[in-house]
This record gives structure tokens, C-alpha cells and sequence, in this order.
């Protein structure tokens, strides 16, 4: 009897292939050409917020190997880049004009991408804020939203239809969560009442951005948003589970999908936040600037988590003092160990959750494309005797999740792109160098960038436009680039 191997999948030709970065992570250069600080020059030089002291003040010094760094990407047969804007570079206090030498850094970015084939993707918001908006009250002041909405503006008329996609905002769930609930980002200070006003601000911000957008460059211009979703998923079926994981859910996605989709807020999270605010930060017509037709919704997916309601009641103080958290007002929720491989994150490995995040937006919202605008994995690369890095364990990450996003356009959903994160080694945040996501290697000490052997396969898979039935044991040896 004969086996036929299945033929493995074939995505769709429009489908585009990219990979993605953020200015803070890879530009360095933060003092030049009259870039102001931002509040991560600010958290970074904090004692103790970053894993050994580490800054982006060069990070992998991309500001200043532009030329290499878009050659690099046309050798790995991109088509498109993701990138973020760093706002300081554009005004260094967050208002005011615009510095003409931050838009001519872009404006050459975007046309050496375009010189090359690769379609720029613009994030206007990777976490850099002003630091100067940081000091009048950072995302939980109103004022923030019109001044991004001013920046927007200022990028999208320098950069104009050049741009294949604009995102507002790289998960604002970070920058209110981590930056005033759990601490762990910038500006790193505890703070729920803070947290909750920053995601109404971050919403508004988003909504008025987008307008800004299409002000400038008309209706067409094609406008996102991208958001790190949480897949809870509940420990058993039981109510109990099941209202534990729609909790977290709406603290988690749908305070900012509701809005921003929807025109509302989930009713629910009044009443499990109203010990932190009473929301009364929503003004009228807040809804309807926020509610703006897009075009895409992007989606960064690394893992899931495993939730169940507490067994014990539990009594919450009013008057204690907050505990750092991102899940506000969800001290009866637990999170259990998820089973199974992870990375050098401490992040579980878990693609199916993908499709089945994919399928549910795509019941949900049928006529809303998404892009997925990062996926990845972090892992304890060894530089091997023969000078590369044999990442056989980031191939494998990448594998299951295409072929769980293949799987999900299999079954409907509408999946436009995959933008791999990352393409090069870079500050991982709070982990400052040491983790790296790349599947380019960069020597922090030289700068020097060698391509790993995942990515050596990702440029394999772009030029076929098929992922294999099987992953391959020997990743592409040879043909170095
Ligand atoms: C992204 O954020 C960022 O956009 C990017 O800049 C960053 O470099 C990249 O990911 C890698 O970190 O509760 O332990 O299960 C990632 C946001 C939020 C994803 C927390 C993982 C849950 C970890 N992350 N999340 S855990």
C-alpha cells in the first residue's frame, strides 16, 4: 500500500509575508537629530525595571544601518516590513512642529522598503511616549489623545500613500495594564484608577487617530489597530470557569474591542472596576469618535492561559492597598499551570489557540480582514562552531503557527499577512538583551547581523508560498545569506 504525503498548505497568493520591529527595540540613536526622551529612556535608566541596566540608547543601532538593514530584508525575500514610528523623533515634547530631520529618517525608510519591493506597515504607537506627555499625566490625561491625534496627522502627511497599512496602536493593552497596572512596563507605576482611564484614553486616542488619518489622506487611506488578544481559556465547563474566563476576557480584550468595534463598552466591567472608578472619564460622543470603521484588525499572538474561578470566596479590603495586577477587580479569578512546552519566555507553546481565536473574531466579525502582525518565540540561541545559530526550536514555533493560521483560513477566516516577530534580535523590554525573538541574530557587542537558520526557512516559505506537510529535521543547511 502506497502513503501519499499531504501536500501541506498553500496560503492564498495575496497573502503577504513580512516581519516586524518597534523603534524603541532597534533604533538606538535616542539623543539624535533632536529625538526627545521618551518614558522608556526614562524606565529604562530606573534601577531595577530592566534585566541588567539595559537601555535602548543603541539597541541594534538600525538608525544608523538603514541601507544594510533593508538589504537584509530583501535577501530574506520580504514583502513586507512592520515598523514603528518612535513620536519623540517627530516632536521631542509630544506637541508642537513636527522635526523635519525624524520624518526625513522615515521617509527614507519608507522609500528604500518601496525601492526594494517591501510594503511598509506603519505603527504609529509602539510604547514610546513623550516623556515630556508623560510628566502632564501620560495616557490616563485626555490631552494625550488630541496630541497623538495632532502627531498622526504629522506622520500621515510626510508619509502619505506610501504607506500600505497604518496602525494607531501596537497593544494598548501593554501600555495601560503593564505601564499603570502590573508595573512592568513604563511608566511603571501601579495605579488602577490611572490603568482604566488610560485604556478609555488609549481607545479615544486610537478614534481620533484613525480620523486624523483619513483627514489627511482621505477615506482610503487603510487604517488598523493591533491588539496582543488574550486567549483565557476556562479550566472546566462549569458557570464558575466559564464567568472566570468571561471576566478576564473583558478586562483583557473587550474593553478595547467593545469600543472600538462596537460602539460600547461591556456593560460588565462597571461593576467589577467600580472600587477603582467610576468611569466618569467618558465623556459624551467619546463612543462615537472612538467607533471608526477599519480596515484590518491586527493580531500578536505568542500563547494562551488557563483559568478557573477561586474555590475559597474571596474578600477584597476596599482599603488595602492595590496589588499589582493587569486582571483590576478579578481577585476571585486564578490562572492555572498551562501543560506543556515553553520558551524561553516562560510562555506556553499553544498554536491551536490561534485558530481558535482566528475562527471566533471571524464568527464575530465576518467582515473584518485581520493581519496577523506578530508571532514568534524567544529561545536560548547558540551561536554554533560554524558561526550560525541552528534555531531548529524557532522553526518549529513558526511552523505550528502558520499551519494554525492556515487551518483558520481553511475553515473562513479572512487572514491577509504574517508579520514574523521579529526580524532581528533586539531590547526585549523589561528583558532588556537577554532574550531574543530574531531570526536574524545580532551581536550586541559588533552589530553584526547573521541569519539564523529559521530564517533561512522563512525565505524558503515566501518564495514557495507553501508550508511543507512536514517540518524538515535538517533546516536548510547551506546557501548562507
Ligand atoms: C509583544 O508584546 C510586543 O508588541 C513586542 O514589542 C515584544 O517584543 C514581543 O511581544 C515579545 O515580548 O501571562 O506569562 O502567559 C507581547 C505581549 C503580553 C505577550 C503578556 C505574552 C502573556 C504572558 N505579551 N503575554 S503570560
Amino acid at each position: 500500500m502506497s502513503y501519499t504525503r499531504p501536500p501541506g498548505r498553500r496560503f492564498p497568493r495575496e497573502f503577504l509575508w513580512g516581519a516586524a520591529t518597534a523603534a524603541y527595540q532597534i533604533e538606538g540613536a535616542v539623543a539624535e537629530d533632536g529625538r526627545g526622551p521618551s518614558i522608556w529612556d526614562t524606565f529604562s535608566r530606573t534601577a531595577g525595571k530592566v534585566a541588567n541596566g539595559d537601555t535602548g540608547d543603541v539597541a541594534a543601532d538600525h538608525y544608523h544601518r538603514v541601507p544594510q538593514d533593508v538589504a537584509l530584508m530583501g535577501d530574506l525575500g520580504l514583502q513586507a516590513y512592520r515598523f514603528s514610528v518612535a513620536w519623540p523623533r517627530i516632536q521631542a515634547t509630544g506637541s508642537g512642529p513636527a522635526n523635519p530631520a525624524g520624518l526625513a529618517f522615515y521617509s527614507d525608510l519608507v522609500d528604500r522598503l518601496l525601492t526594494a519591493g517591501i510594503k511598509p506597515i506603519v505603527t504609529l504607537y509602539h510604547w514610546d511616549l513623550p516623556q515630556t506627555l508623560q510628566d502632564a499625566g501620560g495616557w490616563a490625561a485626555r490631552d494625550t489623545a488630541h496630541r497623538f491625534a495632532d502627531y498622526a496627522a504629522i506622520v500621515a502627511a510626510a508619509l502619505g500613500d506610501r504607506v500600505h497599512l497604518w496602525t494607531t496602536f501596537n497593544e494598548p493593552w501593554c501600555s495601560a495594564h503593564l505601564g499603570y497596572g502590573s508595573g512592568e512596563h513604563a511608566p511603571g507605576t501601579p495605579d488602577p484608577a490611572r490603568a482604566l482611564a488610560s485604556v478609555h484614553h488609549l481607545n479615544l486616542a486610537h478614534g481620533l487617530g484613525a480620523r486624523a488619518v483619513r483627514g489627511v489622506l482621505g477615506d482610503v487611506a487603510p487604517i488598523s489597530v493591533t491588539y496582543n488578544l488574550q486567549v483565557h481559556q476556562a479550566a472546566s465547563a462549569s458557570p464558575a470557569d466559564l464567568a472566570a474566563k468571561r471576566k478576564l476576557d473583558v478586562i483583557a480584550n473587550e474593553v478595547f474591542l467593545g469600543p472600538v468595534l462596537e460602539g460600547a463598552y461591556p456593560e460588565e466591567v462597571f461593576a467589577s472596576t467600580a472600587r477603582f472608578t467610576d468611569w466618569s472619564f467618558i465623556h459624551d460622543g467619546d463612543l462615537a469618535d472612538i467607533h471608526v470603521p477599519l480596515d484590518v484588525l491586527g493580531l500578536n499572538y505568542y500563547n494562551t492561559s488557563r483559568v478557573a474561578a477561586r474555590r475559597e470566596p474571596v474578600v477584597v479590603d476596599p482599603r488595602a492597598p492595590f496589588v499589582p495586577t493587569t486582571a483590576f477587580g478579578c481577585e476571585d479569578v486564578e490562572w492555572l499551570e498551562q501543560p506543556g512546552p515553553r520558551t524561553e519566555m516562560g510562555w506556553n507553546i499553544d498554536s491551536r489557540g490561534l485558530t481558535d481565536l482566528l475562527l471566533d473574531l471571524h464568527r464575530r466579525f465576518p467582515d473584518l480582514p485581520v493581519m496577523i502582525t506578530e508571532n514568534g518565540a524567544a529561545f536560548d540561541d547558540r551561536v554554533a562552531p560554524d558561526g550560525v545559530v541552528h534555531d531548529a526550536d524557532r522553526t518549529a514555533y513558526l511552523y505550528d503557527h502558520l499551519d494554525a493560521v492556515g487551518a483558520a483560513i481553511d475553515a473562513g477566516a479572512d487572514v491577509r499577512g504574517y508579520m514574523l516577530w521579529s526580524l532581528m534580535d533586539n531590547f526585549e523590554w523589561a528583558w532588556g538583551y537577554t532574550r531574543r525573538f530574531g531570526i536574524v541574530r545580532v551581536d550586541h557587542d559588533t552589530q553584526v547581523r547573521t541569519v539564523k537558520d529559521s530564517g533561512r526557512w522563512y525565505r524558503e516559505l515566501i518564495r514557495s508560498g507553501r508550508l511543507p506537510a512536514v517540518l524538515p529535521t535538517e533546516v536548510l543547511p547551506a546557501a548562507p545569506i
